[in-house]
């Protein structure tokens, strides 16, 4: 049995687990596997070397900049540097697809800028390297990276000290004083998962239940910070609040009660995984009693490091109603698989999100321009897609907006074509048989014309039963002040050109989705007229 503390209270039940519960876990990680959420132990054998070969070219780089910077060559070495992991791979809940989220920490001596030339060049001279990005100016500016067949997202953050030994740890908040606001920002990854591992009584039962809330957000398409849902991080806090709160259970018996809390949690009362702290710095840390806008979040998600934050924030009224009828759904099902009348594939079944609206909206996003900067433009508004969301939900008539938390996107020559015909067809079914004859750009056609477009939905609940206004006695869904809103909002991005950027949107009703956002095997809803009696 556990015998240490964990979390804000003491635990609720620190029964161990029965056969029945170690059965039912059993069957999880079954369904797990053969979901293929986990990867091959050969394959995170690699990523385990790759990570040791970093750790040495790290080093190297510290070297050599220390050597430059005319350190004898003992303190040069003594400079150290070392990396960290964060993101699925830190929180042991990748599959085969994922990426490796790396932090590069190194020394007071070391800058931003050797960390984009000299260790860029250091990378650049591997043979395993297949792609490499670097994105200096981003807001966490980010060396991307395809390397041996793994995918590499590497950081960078300069602490200061003069030397980074490799038993070093990012725990100590002291650390963070007299850095950079990058670099700040850069640690926040590491000492965020790095604390919920330590703050969860069974690392491996908080991880198989984290690889299983995952895929059911995934599969119920509540998973996108973006968009107004939680993110990895958030997922994994609310998962480690459960674990501590049955430290013995086992992954299956904490994922039922996962549901079973969270359906009666009384938001926005915070989830915390520890007491909230003070620190050193003239940052703000999460308090709703001092700040307004804490004040506002509606399911905070707290993370542990120091200064802590919301994971949640992104959340409005419409997504709060939507993740709290997943966890609903989520706990209906539990209680019919803890009988024995459901199973594990009933509560990770696939959402519906393109078959129970009656309206959408369709956001189409076009570029007549590079796909770099077509990404740019897109991107921009998806990122602001949530704040449409939030002018619907107070649009008399609407009574939920329901953002889809991935975009479609394809791009065509435009030839003879305006540009205008192509975005108006865009997004329904309508358009389908005039863009099947726009032709799909290859190699050759580099230098034609070309438009670039993307499109994302939110589906809409419309009551227009309720009194609306009844000078004009008509009952008629008005939703030209949130567009227009949204519009000038995307139309105030600091690049925006109208000769390249477009936006439009447009209503989609149910049966005139587009073929593509329904998936291989998914038959479209189907029109039943209904019959005069
Ligand atoms: P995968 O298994 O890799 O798909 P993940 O949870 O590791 O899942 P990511 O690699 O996308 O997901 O992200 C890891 C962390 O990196 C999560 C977040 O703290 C940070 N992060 C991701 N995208 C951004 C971004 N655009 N800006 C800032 N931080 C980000
Ligand atoms: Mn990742
Ligand atoms: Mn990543």
């Amino acid at each position: 049995m556990s015998v240490r503390a964990y979390g804000v209270t003491p635990p609720i039940s620190t029964a161990n687990p029965t056969p029945r519960e170690n059965n039912l876990n059993d069957l999880l990680i079954t369904e797990l596997k053969n979901r293929g959420s986990f990867e091959s132990e050969q394959a995170t054998k690699k990523r385990v070397e790759v990570l040791s070969l970093f750790q040495k070219m790290v080093q190297e780089f510290v070297y050599k900049v220390s050597k430059n910077k005319n350190m004898s060559d003992g303190m040069a070495r003594d400079a150290g540097g070392k990396i960290f992991t964060f993101g699925s791979y830190r929180l042991g809940v990748y599959g085969p697809g994922s990426d490796i989220d790396t932090l590069v920490v190194v020394p007071k001596h070391v800058s931003r800028d050797d960390f984009f030339t000299v260790f860029e060049e250091i990378i650049r001279e591997r043979p395993e390297l297949e792609e490499i990005t670097s994105v200096p100016d981003a807001f966490v500016p980010i060396i991307k990276l395809e390397f041996a067949g793994i995918s590499i997202d590497l950081i960078f953050a300069r602490l200061n000290v003069s030397r980074i030994p490799i038993d070093m740890t990012l725990e100590d908040k002291n650390l963070l004083r007299n850095i950079e606001e990058k670099d700040m920002r850069s640690l926040n990854g590491t000492r965020v998962t790095d604390e919920i591992l330590q703050l969860v009584p069974k690392p491996t039962v908080f991880k198989h239940a984290l690889r299983c809330i995952k895929m059911w957000a995934q599969q119920r398409a509540i998973y996108a910070n973006v968009f107004g849902f939680p993110g990895g991080v958030a997922w994994a806090m609310l998962v480690a609040r459960i674990c501590q709160l049955y430290p013995n259970a086992v992954s299956a018996v904490i994922v039922e009660k996962f549901f079973h809390i969270y359906t009666k949690w009384n938001w926005p009362e915070p989830v915390l995984l520890k007491p909230i702290e003070d620190g050193p710095l003239q940052v703000r840390v999460w308090n709703p009693r001092l700040y307004l806008h804490d004040r506002q979040h509606r399911m905070p998600v707290i993370t542990p490091a120091y200064p802590s934050m919301c994971a949640t924030h992104n959340i409005t009224s419409s997504t709060q109603q939507i993740i709290l009828s997943e966890l609903e759904r989520g706990a209906e099902i539990m209680n019919q698989v803890s009988v024995g009348k459901k199973n594990w594939s009933d509560l990770l079944e696939r959402h519906d999100f393109f078959h129970r609206y009656k309206f959408y909206l369709c956001i189409v996003a076009a570029s007549e321009s590079t796909d770099e900067e077509h990404g740019k433009w897109s991107g921009m508004i998806e990122s602001k897609l949530r704040l449409l969301v939030q002018k619907l939900e107070v649009t008399e008539g609407i009574t939920l907006a329901h953002p889809y938390v991935k975009d479609f996107s394809n791009t065509y020559l435009l030839k003879d074509n305006k540009i205008e015909d192509v975005i108006d067809a865009y997004g329904n079914i309508q358009g389908e048989p005039f863009l099947n004859l726009l032709a799909t750009p290859t190699e050759e056609d580099k230098d034609e014309k070309h438009i670039h477009l993307t499109k994302l939905f939110i589906g809409l609940e419309i009551n227009l039963t309720k009194p609306m206004n009844l000078a004009d006695g008509v009952k008629k869904l008005d939703i030209q002040y949130p567009c227009s809103e949204f519009y000038n909002l995307c139309k105030g991005w600091q690049t925006y050109d109208e000769n390249i950027h477009q936006i439009q949107i447009k209503n989609v009703k149910l049966y005139d989705l587009p073929n593509d956002v329904y998936v291989e095997g998914e038959k479209r809803p189907v029109k039943i007229t209904k019959k005069r009696k």
